[in-house]
């Protein structure tokens, strides 16, 4: 790699510095690839956005792999299953004994970009923070760049032989394919997430998916003392509209039980709303540009699947592109889109269904209220559809 002033050479730009990026550039390193980063936010913004909490099996196997699993082998939370709660009854569904010991385990978006990016600034290439990209020209040509602005309004260019863009739904990457290549797919909902951190212990072992006739609650957490929950709410909800004394009292109402289990209050450190939308870019990729993660598929968090969709694409990119250095073959690139597609949209299917399970339409009727409740009671009591929920939960193979 060479950089003068703004001017830099690479084999691969990578636009954005999420978890798609921040592993992308680390399987690259451990491939021998030459990579740079650049990423439109600050290094705190990127650490301290509140995101996914589950990784799947093939997640965790990834980042060990990576070498970035030491503080996630001390700190994540192993969970072997979830819990399903519905008419004031929990039911557990255990993923070792359904999925043939598979698991997920709890650690947090913030937590993995903390590691990669300070393993990246140790050992890896450039990781330029405050760099926005304005654009990639040459996208269908062996020499594809990026435009990019740095904070203090200088401008530059990246030079490279691959692009990937890493940049999120509201990246710049997809615009370099030509619209009459492009199809869109795309699902919005009429219900958004408010999420919380709580400075309280989880008040349950497991993560708890509640349907109500209010709506769904997820109980989830981040440590041993902090919790993670989340509430369905109208979508355009502000978080600001909700005191933290209604929260607690929504959480207990949709998460009530007939055991006289009860959810734990504790003080609200953090509170945001998610819009939740199902989309899909295809093609994922075009001549020298490949785009990886929420850049390219977004998922509604219900089925805890898209920082674990961005890392697939991240595995896929990165084996096709160490393939091509080490046998100078491009098969594996080309097929790259297809690969990944067949992944994205299973995820796409699951993290629907559950959303759709769990979560209540203003305008259902009550005949498909009922239904509702029938598929969740089919689910916990058919061991051939706990098994579906559970291995696509723990994560469909890389
Ligand atoms: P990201 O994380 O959005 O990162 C993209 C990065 O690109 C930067 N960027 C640019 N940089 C330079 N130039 C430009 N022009 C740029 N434009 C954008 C952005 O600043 C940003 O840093 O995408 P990435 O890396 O693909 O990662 C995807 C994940 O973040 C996302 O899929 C998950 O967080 C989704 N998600 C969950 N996924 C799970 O697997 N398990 C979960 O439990 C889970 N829970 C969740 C979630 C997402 C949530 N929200 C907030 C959407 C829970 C929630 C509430
Ligand atoms: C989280 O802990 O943030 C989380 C867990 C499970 C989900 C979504 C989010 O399905």
């Amino acid at each position: 790699m060479s950089t003068s002033s703004n001017d830099i050479k690479t084999t691969v730009g990578i636009i954005g510095a999420g978890p798609a990026g921040l592993l992308l550039a680390r399987l690259l390193l451990r491939a021998g690839i030459e990579s740079v980063v650049i990423e439109a936010k600050d290094r705190e913004y990127v650490e301290q956005r509140q995101r996914a909490g589950i990784l799947e099996q093939g997640t965790v196997d990834v980042l060990r792999e990576a070498g970035a699993h030491e503080r996630m082998d001390k700190e994540g939370l192993v969970h072997d299953g979830v819990e399903f709660l519905f008419n004031k009854k929990r039911y557990p569904l255990h993923f070792p004994t359904l999925t043939g010991g598979r698991s997920v385990m709890i650690y947090a978006q913030t937590e993995v970009c903390k590691d990669l990016i300070s393993l990246q600034l140790k050992e890896g290439g450039p990781l330029l923070f405050e760099t926005k990209a304005l654009g990639v020209d040459g996208a269908n040509t062996p020499n594809p760049s990026i435009r990019f602005e740095r904070k203090d309004g200088s401008t530059g260019t990246i030079h490279a032989d691959y692009v990937v863009a890493c940049d999120g739904y509201w990246g710049v990457g997809r615009e370099a394919i030509p619209k009459e290549l492009c199809q869109d797919y795309e699902r919005t909902y009429p219900f958004s997430w408010l999420g919380i951190l709580a400075d309280v212990p989880p008040s349950n072992d497991e993560l708890i998916y509640a349907r109500h006739p209010r709506g769904f609650a997820l109980l989830s957490m981040r440590s041993p003392t902090v919790s993670r929950y989340y509430l369905q709410v109208p979508a355009g909800t502000d978080a600001k509209d909700w005191s933290d004394e209604q929260i607690w009292d929504e959480l207990e109402k949709r998460c009530e039980t007939t055991d006289g289990w009860k959810v734990q209050r504790g003080p609200i450190t953090q509170k945001s709303v998610t819009p939740m939308r199902s989309f899909v870019h295809e093609p994922m990729a075009y001549g020298s540009l490949f785009l990886a993660g929420d850049a390219a598929h977004i998922v509604p968090p219900t089925g805890a699947k898209g920082l674990n969709l961005a890392v697939g694409d991240v595995v896929t990119v990165a084996r096709a592109l160490k393939h091509k250095v080490q046998t100078g073959s491009d098969d594996l690139l080309r097929a790259y889109s297809e690969t990944c597609l067949q992944r994205v949209w299973q995820a796409e299917r699951f993290s629907y269904d559950m959303t759709n399970l769990l979560h209540t339409d203003p305008n259902a009727t009550p005949f498909e209220d009922k239904l509702q409740i029938a598929r969740l009671q089919r689910i916990v009591s058919t061991p051939s559809a706990e098994t579906d929920l559970a291995l696509a939960y723990t994560g469909f193979p890389l």
